[in-house]
Order: structure tokens, then C-alpha cells, then sequence
């Protein structure tokens, strides 16, 4: 790791945590090792769902959630975002869902974060958040697609899953796409050594 890395913080609000509308199990549990990780880089954003009330999605796949201006899509309460230079909002459109933070489903629109990180010379990206196997995993592939060297750390992740087995094969299909799996100990290890 180096100085051209950025940290991305996807999607860590209210309604992915115990007491959400689309809760996550333990996913305030990645907080702390997050919030470490914080302190480690010069660079750190996040994205945040930002829906509009009626997203399609609500009508199919998921729970009503992240609804623009509400408290479910606040950043969890213990998220450190003092460091956070820029937030990406993803989701908004009516129609089209994004998973990804930097772009919607289906690659028509990009949120800014690719150009964004690409105008710093950022290199190098490191993943956490929720969920696992829906927004970290988009985020993760379509940072490789840019050209990101990419890592994702697997304790500052947890998983959704809709079906058990998704965030297992999340992790499998991420790596096979060239993205690093880690841990926060190994990496705060790591960036401790260097500086
Ligand atoms: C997410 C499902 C629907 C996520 C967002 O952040 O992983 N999952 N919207
Ligand atoms: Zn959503």
C-alpha cells in the first residue's frame, strides 16, 4: 500500500444495521476496525443508498430503505466521518438500481467516484462496508474494471445474505476477479510498518 490509496466506506447507514429496515446481521460490528482503518489513509470517502421514496427496488427485491432524508439513511451514529472527504450518493434514480458506488446496474450512469479518485492519483483502493455481497462486491469488481488495484477487507464487511452461501461466494467471485481479500489486523499491521 501507499500514498496514492484511498479508503471507500460503502454504504455503513442505519437501515444495514440491527434495527434497519434491511438489517444486516452484526453490520455495526465492522465499525471500529473501520473507523482504525480511518486514521491509516489520507484519502477516505464513502457512498451512501440514497433512494427516492417509491424506488423500484421496493417493489421487487428489498424492503423499503435508505429513502433520501430519513434517519435509515443517516451514517451509522458510531462511524467516524470526520475524515471523510467527499460522499457519493448511489440509487437515486427511480428506475435503475446501484449497487456499485461508482456506477448504477447497468453501467449507463457513473456516481463521480471513479473520476474522483482517478484526478487524485489514486491507485490503489481499499473496500469496506455493507453489504458483502451486494454493494461491497459491485464496488470491488468495477474498481478493478478501472484499474484499481483493489482489496477488500473481510472483517470490515459483512454480508446480507439472501440466500446463505452469498457472501462466501461474494468473497470467492471477487477474488477470482483479481481483488485482494484481507484483514483489518494485516492491513493495520501493514500501513503501521511503512510510516
Ligand atoms: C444494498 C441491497 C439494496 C447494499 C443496497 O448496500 O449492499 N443492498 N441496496
Ligand atoms: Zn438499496
Amino acid at each position: 500500500m501507499n500514498s496514492n490509496s484511498a479508503l471507500i466506506l460503502v454504504d455503513i447507514q442505519n437501515d444495514f444495521c440491527p434495527g434497519g429496515s434491511l438489517a444486516v446481521k452484526e453490520g455495526d460490528r465492522i465499525v471500529p476496525a473501520v473507523n482504525e482503518l480511518q486514521k491509516r489513509f489520507a484519502l477516505v470517502v464513502a457512498t451512501k443508498d440514497w433512494h427516492p421514496a417509491g424506488h423500484s427496488s421496493f417493489e421487487t427485491l428489498w424492503p423499503p430503505h435508505c429513502v433520501q432524508e430519513t434517519a435509515g439513511a443517516e451514517f451509522v451514529a458510531a462511524l467516524d466521518t470526520s475524515r471523510v472527504a467527499r460522499v457519493f450518493l448511489k440509487g437515486t434514480d427511480l428506475e435503475i438500481d446501484s449497487y456499485s458506488g461508482f456506477f448504477d446496474n447497468e453501467h449507463l450512469r457513473a456516481t463521480g467516484l471513479g473520476d474522483y479518485l482517478k484526478e487524485r492519483g489514486v491507485t490503489d483502493v481499499v473496500v469496506v462496508g455493507l453489504a458483502t455481497d451486494y454493494c461491497v462486491k459491485f464496488t470491488a469488481l468495477d474498481a478493478v474494471m478501472l484499474g484499481f488495484n483493489t482489496t477488500v477487507v473481510a472483517d470490515a464487511c459483512r454480508g446480507v445474505e439472501v440466500n446463505e452461501g452469498d457472501t462466501r461466494r461474494a468473497f470467492a467471485e471477487m477474488a477470482a476477479a483479481g481483488v485482494h481479500i484481507t484483514e483489518s489486523r494485516q492491513l493495520l499491521d501493514a500501513r503501521a510498518s511503512e510510516s
